[in-house]
């Protein structure tokens, strides 16, 4: 949908600049030179002389910024080439900051599994994305894993930007839509309770595919040494977040691996109050509210093995 706006906004742009400048210029010059005296010549050569700082210096200053933003924040090689050929004023440069960025589109089995927190995320920032299901009648036919950088999914695509790995991709989210700290410091933070929420991943994801049967009352039993850590961490910032006082990536990683614990043991947070409170806070922000109600949500199922 953005990038339709953008077009027409960069076409808007080049013709008003390229042409209707240029035109304008022709023929006042014209009509001066031919018409008038050549008194306005000197006029005429300050028309010019200026429509050439603007057009070939400013607007190429410009456009080296939006270079800059699209591929070095953003990432994307469609907007990088619709800003670099057409973009000119300010105008645009205040649109694209408007509208959101995108569109991303996200291929993975069909399950919550690994993009559980991105999707969370997404919808909550209020992004829209596109979905591609595999079933794995055709991952193992071998071609997408063949391209695919570390041979697994999930693959996020970002306009030309292709990623692997959850986390690296919840990062870009975060880079993306002002969800990784308010400064260098906050940020080394947020990564440091990333990793952490990585660790309860995988201890979950291990008894979830290996030890489901043998291990799950273990796991529960265990569970509370680990989410201690997170509930410290929640109740000494006080802001209802990990870092800082707005949702970060890590929050809505952490958020979704505790939606995964509640269903595995519903009670698993009755003793961790922040964590709680935290969990029915993200529940009822209302984009999530919408999303965790959605089809797309709950058709899916937690793990690829059926197990919860
Ligand atoms: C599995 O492990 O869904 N990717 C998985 N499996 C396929 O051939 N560090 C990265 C990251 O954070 C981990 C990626 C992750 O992004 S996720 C992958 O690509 C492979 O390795 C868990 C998940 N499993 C469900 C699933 C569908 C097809 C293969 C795995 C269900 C289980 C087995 C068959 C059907 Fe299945």
């Amino acid at each position: 949908m953005c990038i339709y706006i953008y077009v027409y906004i960069y076409i808007y742009t080049y013709i008003y600049i390229y042409i209707y400048t240029y035109i304008y210029t022709h023929i006042y010059i014209y009509i001066h030179i031919y018409i008038h005296t050549c008194v306005y010549i000197y006029i005429y050569i300050c028309v010019c002389i200026y429509m050439c700082i603007y057009i070939y210096v400013y607007v190429y200053i410009y456009v080296y910024i939006c270079i800059y933003v699209c591929v070095y924040v953003d990432g994307c090689v469609y907007r990088y080439i619709f800003i670099s050929v057409f973009s000119c004023n300010e105008l645009t440069h205040v649109l694209y900051l408007l509208f959101p960025v995108g569109p991303y589109t996200i291929t993975y089995f069909g399950v919550r599994g690994r993009c559980g927190a991105m999707r969370i995320m997404m919808a909550d920032q209020g992004q829209e994305w596109k979905e591609i299901l595999i079933d794995f009648a055709d991952w193992t036919k071998g071609d997408l894993k063949a391209s695919c950088v570390f041979g697994q999914l999930p693959k996020f695509e970002d306009g030309g930007l292709v990623l692997y790995q959850s986390n690296a991709i919840l990062r870009h989210l975060g880079r993306n839509h002002d969800a990784y700290g308010k400064d260098g410091k906050e940020a080394a933070l947020i990564d440091m309770m990333c990793d952490g929420v990585e660790d309860l991943r995988l201890k979950y994801v291990k008894m979830i595919y290996q030890e489901y049967d043998t291990g799950k009352d273990q796991y529960i039993k265990d569970l509370p040494n680990h989410l201690d850590k997170f509930e410290a961490v929640m109740a000494k910032n006080k802001t209802g977040f990990l870092v800082g006082n707005k949702p970060s990536f890590a929050d809505y990683g952490l958020f979704e691996v505790l939606l995964n614990h509640l269903v595995l043991c519903s009670s698993c947070l009755d003793t961790s109050p922040s964590l709680k409170s935290f969990v029915e806070k993200m529940s009822a922000r209302p984009k999530i509210k919408a999303f965790l109600s959605s089809d797309a949500y709950k058709k899916l199922p937690i793990n690829g093995n059926g197990k919860q």
